[in-house]
């Protein structure tokens, strides 16, 4: 059933070299060689001309001219990484959320100047362009963005690295906003076309699925394994260029689109079905079809199995081809110049195909396998919730993979004889450290096979990595401490300040020079300007500026109407209950119960944005988004509240949404339960563009404390270690009616003022505070939080002060960039070189 790659129709590569073939010159990077290149896309390539002018293909037109320069670049830095002495690192992940690529483009290119200078000289709007381009969502939240600043900052640093992922037809849904409710619409992001991407269907690769196993000898009697009958899906590579910032640098990002094979017509058709073959060939389409839109693991689902495995198998087929290419079957040194960064539990079936691979293709002995894979795989644990812990019921992994349930189950038996040896007699140890957790249904527990398959295991802040070795792989840690290690997250600040930032960017580079662009240390150089008056005048016109901006884009798309001169309080990030936007929301009702009750001496104006999908499924978060909106309606609406208090949910929030909001922000809102949120990533953009922050103890917000001093950042709330003694004895409604505030809150949302037309509405909301059980523990957190606020609200009254503290929060952001995340990742785990791109001849 199955035939070879060879037998693949597929184009190819002749290894015949044309010699006449040469490159061409080198492209101009002046405005003229820009406005040059567009006209030429513009006419010829695209077709258009000065009668039909639509930013659609103007943005085309601009995105082919920054292609083509990256494309030279591009050869010369991969020709360069395949040279057989350097090592090399491969960023598996079902998420890179990369955003808008057009800006990145210009900017990493050092095209800015002239690209803004031809597209003035061509009578057009660059800033239309540029809206054009839809986000590439392909990710829920953190984590695709995350891999999506990796990207970045891998290319700045000249490291080879390449991100394998999965092209998704319809990225992240787009979210409207009807009557309060979160609608999702499909976002058929490719429907224009996507410039950034090249097809590279002659690394298509072949991905087995279902089928069974059979036992075979060969001819010197060893037994070896055949995975056979299978129905077979291609995964073709779709390759988008990374441009590193000004250093002729472009990394791969190889995302896999699955289709059929062509057996599936041939098969079909003889047997005279045609619209079953068909059907079968939209059966293997559907593979890459969608993202799933949930940020903590949804269990079970076959599709996403079969997501992840071809992800895995693919990316790895890719990785052992190159390395045949030159080293025919030669794996000794393989381990040596690889090194595979899973992003969370979701490519870990990527350690038993590397088995699968390595034995049964490539007759290397287990032992040996075993050595490679375990100095070749390296796993990043990005949640604290032992509910989102990726488990996969065995039964479909037989069905699905069965030679994969085969090779875990090897894995698991040889690693639990080790677990036996070190704790002789310890049957509760065994149990709890089995990969496969036994019960009525059993599941194979991803994060164990992802630990007890890699050398380096990690979390993602401080506190997380320490709470990671304390908690869940506690007995892990036991048995492999060297193996655990932090790598604290940041972002890449060529995105989060120099693309989206342009005030303060100008600001900077007057002052202290634009060093801090690959240098992200040197903003403490702006430390002592915190003390110029005439300095903070021009950070406060900055900022007024990129307010004014955030205004225009909330009264767009809300209606609500922010003044700039008000606090801008600001919530944006994936709607869960630990986040806790609920607690925000209190907040906001407390002060309205305040406005009406008379009490604004000293008021602070404030403007409060939330934004955020919540999971199609995750109905309580669904209700938290209908409460907010509600509760926005009624504050709007009342003019006792008129230039006091404005709210608004800011629908569809995604990456091209951030890059207005963080430079517009005043108060960064980072509430989660202490213990609850691994890292957070958004606290870092916010603080790096002068925001401050208001936070509990949690994730990355305590190295952020650290970094600018305790008095330059509103902390509240019970730490991680409080929050599970106070569990025991938590008791909501005792709290809730010991405090005044809490008290006239609950009453108001439980009157019904917030939903006259639908009583009972919220009732589910209302219960979840005060369950005894509720693991958030909202009330506990509410007079703090309350307190916290009014210093936040105290402090942005003096004006000066103010300001001194954003611009101190900005100056000791430095150690948030994905560049020191990167560098440090590159030290502790993949041991890189950097490499200079080849000069062209
Ligand atoms: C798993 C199985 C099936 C379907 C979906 C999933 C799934 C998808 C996405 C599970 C989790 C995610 C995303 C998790 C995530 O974004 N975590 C965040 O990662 C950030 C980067 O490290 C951290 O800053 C955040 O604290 C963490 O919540």
């Amino acid at each position: 059933m199955s035939r070879s790659q060879d037998e693949l129709d597929l184009p190819h590569c002749s290894p015949v070299s044309n010699e006449h073939l040469q490159d061409p010159p080198p492209q101009a990077m002046d405005a003229d060689a820009v406005s040059e290149d567009f006209r030429h896309y513009y006419s010829y390539h695209l077709g258009r001309d000065k009668s039909c002018v639509s930013s659609h293909y103007t943005y085309a037109a601009l995105a082919l001219t920054l292609r083509s320069r990256l494309m030279e670049r591009w050869k010369q830095t991969q020709l360069a990484y395949d040279q057989p002495d350097n090592k090399q690192a491969y960023y598996l992940s079902l998420e890179f959320l990369m955003g808008r690529s057009l800006g990145n483009a210009m900017l990493n290119l050092g095209l800015s100047k002239a690209v803004r200078e031809a597209m003035t000289g061509l009578g057009l709007q660059l800033e239309e362009m540029v809206e054009t381009e839809p986000d590439a969502g392909l990710g829920n939240g953190g984590l695709g963005r995350l891999a999506a600043c990796f990207m970045d900052s891998c290319a700045t640093l000249q490291l080879p690295v390449t991100g394998y992922g999965l092209r998704y037809e319809y990225g992240m849904f787009r979210q409207l906003i009807e009557d309060g409710h979160q609608l999702e619409e499909p976002d058929h992001w490719l429907r224009n076309g996507n410039p950034w991407e090249l097809e590279r269907p002659e690394y298509t690769q072949r991905v087995q699925f279902g089928g069974h196993t059979e036992r075979y000898k060969d001819h010197t009697g060893r037994t070896h394994v055949r995975w056979v009958e299978t129905s077979d899906v291609l995964a073709v590579p779709f390759d988008t260029p990374i441009p590193g910032y000004e250093n002729g640098s472009v990394n791969t990002l190889r995302l896999w689109k699955a289709t059929a094979t062509d057996e599936f017509d041939l098969d079909e058709f003889n047997a005279g079905s045609y619209p079953e073959s068909v059907a079968a060939k939209n059966a293997a389409e559907h593979i890459t079809m969608v993202l799933y839109p949930n940020d903590s693991s949804e269990n079970g689902k076959e599709l996403r199995l079969r997501q992840q495995y071809l992800l895995a198998s693919a990316s790895l087929k890719d990785v052992l081809r190159r390395w045949r290419a030159k080293h025919n079957n030669d794996f000794s040194l393989f381990a040596e110049k690889n090194v595979f960064q899973l992003n969370d539990t979701h490519p870990t079936i990527a350690v038993a195909e590397l088995m699968r691979l390595l034995v049964d293709r490539h007759g290397l002995d287990w032992d040996a396998a075993w050595e490679i894979t375990r100095n070749t795989m390296a796993y990043t644990n990005h949640t604290l919730l032992p509910e989102a812990l990726e488990r996969w019921p065995v039964r479909l992994f037989r069905s699905l993979l069965p030679r994969l349930l085969e090779i875990i189950h090897e894995i698991n038996a040889r690693f639990l004889n080790e677990v036996a040896r070190r704790w002789p007699g310890d049957a509760a140890r065994l149990r709890r450290m089995s990969i496969i957790e036994e019960g009525d249904d059993p599941q194979v527990r991803m994060a164990y096979l992802a630990i007890v398959g890699s050398f380096s295991v990690n979390g993602v802040a401080a506190l997380h990595s320490k709470l990671l070795v304390e908690g869940l792989f506690r007995d892990f840690y036991e048995l492999w401490p060297h193996h655990f290690n932090n790598k604290t997250n940041g972002v890449t600040q060529r995105r989060w300040m120099a693309w989206c930032n342009r005030p303060l960017t100008e600001l900077l580079n007057d002052t202290i020079g634009d060093g801090w662009i690959t240098e992200l240390s040197q903003l403490e150089q702006l430390a002592p300007y915190a003390e110029k008056a005439k300095f903070r005048k021009r950070w406060h016109q900055a900022k007024r500026e990129n307010k004014v901006r955030l205004a225009e884009l909330v009264a767009q798309d809300t209606g609500v109407t922010f003044d700039p001169d008000a606090l801008f309080d600001v919530q944006v990030k994936r709607i869960h209950e630990y986040k806790r936007q609920l607690l925000n929301i209190l907040h906001v009702i407390h002060l309205y119960a305040r406005i009406k009750a008379g009490d604004t001496a000293d008021w602070t104006p404030r403007c409060v944005l939330i934004g955020g999908k919540a999971a199609p499924g995750y109905l309580r978060a669904k209700l938290i988004i209908k409460l907010i909106n509600n509760v926005a309606r009624e504050i709007n609406n009342d003019p006792a509240t008129e230039g006091l208090l404005r709210v608004a949910f800011l629908p569809n929030y995604r990456v091209s949404a951030m890059e207005v909001i963080c430079p517009g922000t005043d108060l960064s809102e980072q509430i989660s339960t202490a213990g609850k949120e691994a890292s957070g990533t958004g606290n870092m953009k916010f603080m790096m563009n002068g925001a401050l922050t208001i936070g509990t103890l949690d994730g990355a917000n305590i190295e952020i404390r650290d970094a600018v001093g305790a008095d330059h950042f509103f902390l509240f709330g019970l730490t991680a270690e409080e929050v599970a003694a106070a569990r025991q004895h938590y008791d909501p409604n005792t709290i809730i009616a010991n405090e005044p505030h809490l008290t006239r809150v609950m009453d108001l949302l439980e009157s019904g003022y917030f939903n006259p037309y639908e009583p009972g509405l919220f009732a589910d909301i209302i219960g979840s505070i005060r369950d005894p059980h509720d693991p958030w523990m909202t009330a506990a957190d509410f007079a703090d939080y309350v307190r916290a606020q009014e210093s936040a609200a105290a402090a942005y009254r003096d004006r000066e002060h103010w300001l001194r503290m954003s611009i101190l929060n900005t100056a000791a952001s430095g150690f948030f960039s994905t560049d020191r995340t990167m560098a440090d990742y590159n030290t502790d785990i993949w041991r890189l070189e950097p490499v200079q791109p080849l000069p062209r001849d």
